[in-house]
């Protein structure tokens, strides 16, 4: 049983959502490597993961539990529906391991309807059923006692900047984003600590209309009724690495504003697609993880960090799906354990009267443990140099 919190410093909990482990590895350019696994099975591995000691808590969209149908937008409210029965089995699952839900979330990228976006849709009747759709979702975290609703962009962006109605649509982001709060508030919905937007640059969409983390904060300010409910969910390294940002930067201004609720973790190729590697997995991004650990407890934010990530396509097993999906769980929590006990090398590190150089390469030492004697006898040819 999953009863402890993580605790090491500045993570209180490791949450790992059901989108990343029943993620079945398809891309643009050919189909999935996995089979689909049903929503039941996924919550078992998860807490199978759990008695393991691995995770503490799970996040979902509406869609990963169960089947959204437009014409029945509150099927999980009707006792003899298959939706309310499916989200009992799958919560006594997660209840009997342990588990706490960090995230609900409400997919509006899935469902063809929404290829023009969820709550930017420039078509007022679709806007209408995004909304149904994500009270729906808010309805679902609710029974499962959900800490924070997060709105990812998803499809809200553009490819064609003279076809965007520029005069209304973030009026009428605010106005599903508000909508959120308040239908938290009508329903006395007290699970929820706060909101989240997570911000993307690209991806569906050419464009998202909250590409980076300071648009999210912007936007919260500008445009929220309740700025004070609603945070930023950055996902590091990929979503900022999209467009060249830097995580330790992402999360100093976070911090400072306070409105870094909480973190999606995995890793990327800077300047690429998102590829949704797990931590430390890749060719770059191992300084700059740690990094942004040590800054987090240098700062002394303590929270939540939320894999956001999937298997690698070439670890896919399609003979052996259930075995590499936990192999990949173990992986992602692997390498957040090796993540911090690198930046704990880094906790006594003191740059002061350094130049940055200096201080850049005497914190790469204390991160790779190498010591200054062995680093000269290396560099000079000249004894005692
Ligand atoms: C996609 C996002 C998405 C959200 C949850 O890039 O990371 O997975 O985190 O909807
Ligand atoms: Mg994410």
């Amino acid at each position: 049983m999953a009863k402890r919190g993580f605790n090491i410093d500045p993570v209180t909990l490791r949450s790992m959502p059901f989108w990343c482990v029943g993620n079945p590895l398809g891309d643009p350019f050919g189909g999935p490597v996995l089979p689909k696994i049903d929503s039941l099975e996924v919550a078992e591995l998860l807490a199978e993961a759990a008695g393991e000691g691995l995770i503490e808590a799970t996040s979902f969209h509406d869609d990963d539990l169960v089947p959204w149908d437009p014409a029945k937008p509150e099927d999980d409210l009707d006792p003899k529906s298959e939706t309310y029965a499916k989200l009992r089995a799958i919560k006594r699952v997660l209840d009997k391991a342990g588990l706490k839900t960090n995230v609900a979330t409400c997919g509006l990228h899935g469902d063809k309807l929404f290829r023009k976006g969820g709550l930017t849709n420039p078509d007022p009747k679709v806007r209408a059923l995004a909304k149904k759709k994500v009270q729906r979702a808010l309805r679902i975290g609710a029974l499962f006692g959900a800490k924070h609703f997060t709105y990812w962009v998803a499809r809200d962006g553009f490819e064609v900047p003279v076809n965007v109605d520029w005069k209304n649509v973030y009026k009428w982001l605010a106005d599903g984003l508000n909508g959120v709060y308040d239908y938290i508030r009508k329903m006395k919905f007290k699970n929820y600590i706060g909101a989240t937007i997570e911000p993307k640059p690209n991806e569906p969409r050419g464009h998202m209309f909250l590409p980076t983390s300071g648009h999210a904060v912007g936007f919260i300010y500008g445009h929220l009724k309740h700025p004070e409910f609603y945070g930023v969910n950055p996902e590091l390294l990929q979503h900022e690495s999209m467009t060249l940002l830097n995580a330790v930067h992402t999360v100093g201004y976070l911090t400072s504003m306070k409105k870094l609720f909480f973190l999606h973790f995995g890793s990327q190729i800077k300047g690429q697609f998102d590829n949704d590697f797990p931590p430390l997995i890749g060719p770059e991004g191992l300084k700059e993880t740690v990094q942004m650990f040590w800054a987090l407890r240098k700062i002394g934010w303590k929270g939540v960090v939320e894999y956001d990530c999937h298997m690698l396509r070439t670890d896919g097993d399609p003979d052996d799906p259930i075995g590499c999906r936990r192999a990949f769980i173990r992986d992602c929590t692997r390498a957040l354990a090796m993540a911090l006990l690198l930046a704990d090398r880094l906790m006594d590190f003191d740059p002061a009267g350094m130049r940055d150089a200096e201080a850049d390469l005497t914190a790469t030492a204390m991160l790779c443990r190498l010591d200054p004697k062995s680093i000269r006898s290396w560099m000079t040819t000249v004894p005692g140099l």
